[in-house]
């Protein structure tokens, strides 16, 4: 485990190649259910670069009449999200210092040549609660400041089987995905990075 800045501890490849390969499989099952779709900046409904779904009792959605909210059904089929797979719930437990367990675990589809402005994570009722991030598939170059919109960042790579964790001071900073390296990992059939994040929600 490294402190790369007060409140972000990354352990590097805490997923093995096989686990990674299993985690895989489960999200492209939960896929199958609950296909990715396509968020849209409130107002202006403006698209996204990364695709989406999630699994667990609440789901992270955007469009351009609602907004960013939570909400318990996928915004396309209507049905419930599917479970949040026992490997994330193990990590979570592992990992986070928290009492209770994940509400919801978004799933995020980089193409190649997708990417994240910087933003904070304030949809939810719990800021307490760590975030707890999985990477899958190529490397990216991640970026995290403060919880000012400008002033420094630091920038770093994450690689397929590395999991961050985002606690206290770090929770409300703002954060980013710059790029994605194409070709950097093979565990997906072809370029593009999946990551998982697992948030509370609520208080428990
Ligand atoms: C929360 N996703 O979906 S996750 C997002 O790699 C998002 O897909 C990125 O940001 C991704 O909202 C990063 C991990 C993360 C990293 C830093 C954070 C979540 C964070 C800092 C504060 C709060
Ligand atoms: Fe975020």
């Amino acid at each position: 485990m490294v402190s790369l800045l007060d409140g972000v501890r990354l352990v590097p490849k805490f997923f093995d190649d096989n686990e990674q390969a299993a985690l895989l499989a489960t999200i492209r099952a939960i896929v199958k259910k609950a296909p990715l779709f396509v968020p849209r900046m409130p107002k202006t409904g403006k698209p996204m670069s990364v695709r989406m779904s999630n699994c667990g009792r609440l789901g992270w959605v955007t469009d351009k009449e609602g907004g960013y909210r939570y909400q318990k059904t996928h915004p396309t089929t209507g049905k419930p999200w599917p479970k949040i797979p026992e490997k994330l719930l193990t990590a979570w437990q592992q990992l986070a210092d928290y009492s209770a367990p994940p509400e919801a675990c978004l799933i995020n589809y980089y193409s190649a040549d997708a990417k994240m402005g910087m933003h904070q994570d304030r949809d939810e009722n719990n800021f307490d609660a760590p975030i707890v991030s999985v990477s899958l598939g190529d490397d990216c170059l991640f970026r995290i400041g403060s919880d000012k919109k400008s002033g420094p960042t630091n920038s770093f790579r994450l690689e397929s089987g590395d999991v961050i964790l985002l606690e206290g001071p770090a929770r409300m900073a703002f954060h980013g995905v710059d790029r994605i390296y194409p070709g950097t990992s093979t565990l997906l059939k072809s370029d593009g990075r999946i990551n998982l994040t697992l948030r509370r929600v609520n208080m428990p």
